[in-house]
């Protein structure tokens, strides 16, 4: 009604004009009348504020201070600018964000104009796309809080930004909530920034993944790697194929039960990492990596008979029969009904450790299986000795172990998506005391996991070479969702600042500070992180 009130008021020209008597009936009265409603007698204290101080992780690419304070009241309420569903469905993920942070129930209303005192404001807008697909801007001012962005993208990574600013689990009665003014410009640094889980060497349920993807929604991740398929299990229905499942998804490593996601329970996990902004890419690793495949079906194996399941932990011992065509029907049937499920532009491939595949065999194997790929208008990733085969400046290649692959794939003029298993991969033990993971490749400590940068991690490879970051997380030793959270935290959010932020703004010290405090947020999120003696953990103002 206020804001009904004031946008109505008459120009100051037009006012002048106003008789005495019209004066006090349209606007005194009605003035009192609000004042003795809304107490605008009552001057609210000014609270000094920094927003340049918020512990946001990622790091914004720029922030200004204003010093003052928006109060968040249980009167707000989340407005999007015009009808969009999309925006609309935005609206309501926030309101129930906040909603579990504050414990106010705001509601979500179109609009056309700009609102008034004390709400928020969301809006798409063409003209900010100088933030790029996902960036946006956040002005906080002591009567309402805009987010712009150029793409629906953007709104809902700021929208991550004003979580953080937030406590967690909070009761309405400990309200107004204070945000900080000013404002804040923001865009990702790369353009793929994601981390993987694999579901072959243990199985994890719809439920934990959709966990994960939520990790990764917090910290503005995008992409999603999904581990489908492995010597140790297949986890995705192929309708054309049951067996791949119902024998091949029978058991995991160390012999417990298995399992497999059907194709409607991929379809949900797509949908959910959709509304979140996150691309799946899927991958079924090949030729190697397949001894669940091959024990399913023994026309697949080059003698025609199928091996045990295995439940063991070893690699490289396993290869679909490159010679043989009914390989690549069955790599063609196996893509048509996984391209049909994603929406993302990636099909991963695996590629690595195919050492029981002949040297002569790999190279046109690979390429065979790029042009099946790419036949279902998807773009192929491959592990770095991918790099081998046939590329062209359309090929992404993700590096992990061989930098002279990642030379070979970027002079091809492929993309790189880096993750140096020395650095990216949350299944290293963080020392030699940590109890779960392995250290073929190093310890990766907080601080080791953080200070590197993929534009200068190789020489010859710079920025423009690469897509993105990713942190895989494979499971012959992590079994359940706690000990998932063990290995990802905090690991997990240097990823993302790695991916996000621009190297200039990134620094060890001041990171371990924000991260520091952001243990009682990941406390009362139920996360159980590892409390590395780097790191000064502290409480914050976040109330259990
Ligand atoms: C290497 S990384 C592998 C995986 C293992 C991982 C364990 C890669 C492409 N291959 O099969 O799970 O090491 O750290």
């Amino acid at each position: 009604m206020a804001a009904y009130y004031f946008r109505t008021f008459p120009a100051k020209t037009d006012r002048m004009r106003h008789n005495k008597t019209n004066f006090l009936i349209t606007t005194l009265l009605p003035l009192a009348i609000m004042c003795s409603l809304f107490s605008c007698g009552e001057k609210e204290e000014k609270i000094a504020t920094n927003l340049a101080a918020a512990n946001l992780i990622p790091q914004p690419v720029s922030i200004t201070v204003d010093s003052s304070a928006f109060r968040l009241k249980g009167s707000a309420i989340i407005f999007v600018q015009g009808e969009s569903e999309e925006l609309l469905r935005i609206g309501q993920y926030f309101s129930d964000m906040l909603k579990s942070a504050t414990g106010l129930n705001l509601p979500v209303k179109s609009t056309a104009e700009v609102p008034g005192k004390g709400n928020f404001y969301l809006v798409v807008l063409e003209e900010r796309n100088v933030h790029g697909e996902e960036g946006y801007q956040l002005d906080i001012k002591e009567d309402l809080v805009t987010l712009y962005a150029g793409t629906p993208a953007g709104i809902f990574r700021g929208i991550q930004t004003i979580r953080q600013m937030l406590p967690i689990n909070a009761d309405k009665t400990d309200g107004p909530f204070i945000l900080p003014t000013g404002t804040i410009q923001d865009k990702p640094t790369y353009s793929y920034r994601g981390a993987m889980l694999d579901v072959s060497r243990h199985f994890f349920q719809v439920e934990d993944i959709k966990r994960y993807i939520d990790f990764l929604a917090e910290y503005k991740m995008n992409a999603f790697h999904i581990h489908l398929s492995d010597d140790q299990g297949w986890r995705i229905e192929i309708k054309k194929w049951p067996n791949l499942t119902a024998h091949g998804g029978k058991t995991q490593v160390g012999g417990g039960k298995g399992g497999f996601y059907t194709q409607e329970q991929y379809a949900d996990i797509v949908k959910y990492a959709q509304d979140r902004y996150i691309t799946v890419v899927p991958e079924i690793d090949m030729p190697g990596h397949t001894n669940a495949a091959l024990a399913s079906y023994p026309e697949l194996n080059c003698n025609g008979k199928a091996p045990e399941l295995y439940t063991g932990t070893e690699v490289g011992f396993s290869t679909l029969c490159s010679s043989k065509e009914i390989t690549y029907q069955f790599i063609d049937d196996v893509i048509t009904e996984l391209a049909a499920l994603t929406p993302g532009p990636f099909i991963h491939i695996g590629g690595d450790e195919s050492h029981a595949t002949k040297k002569e065999d790999y190279l046109p194997f690979v390429n065979r299986v790029k042009g099946i790929v790419e036949k279902h208008g998807k773009t192929m990733i491959g592990w770095d000795e991918t790099a081998q085969a046939d590329l062209n400046n359309q090929s992404v290649v993700q590096l992990w172990a061989n930098e002279d692959f990642a030379k070979m794939a970027v002079a091809k003029g492929a993309q790189l998506i880096m993750s140096p298993a020395k650095k990216a991969y949350m299944d290293m033990q963080y020392d030699s005391t940590t109890k779960l993971g392995l250290h073929w490749a190093a310890y990766i400590e907080v601080d080791s996991a953080y200070l590197w940068d993929p534009a200068t991690y190789m020489p010859g490879v710079g920025k423009d070479n690469v897509l993105g970051i990713e942190a895989p997380l494979w499971s012959e030793t992590v079994t359940n969702l706690d000990e998932i959270e063990y290995m990802v935290f905090p690991r997990l959010l240097g990823y993302a600042e790695i991916g996000w932020t621009p190297v200039e703004k990134r620094n060890w010290e001041a990171y371990k500070v924000r991260l520091g405090k952001q243990a009682g947020r990941l406390r009362a999120d139920g996360i159980d992180y590892y409390e590395s003696k780097l790191v000064p953990w502290e409480e914050g103002a976040v109330k259990n």
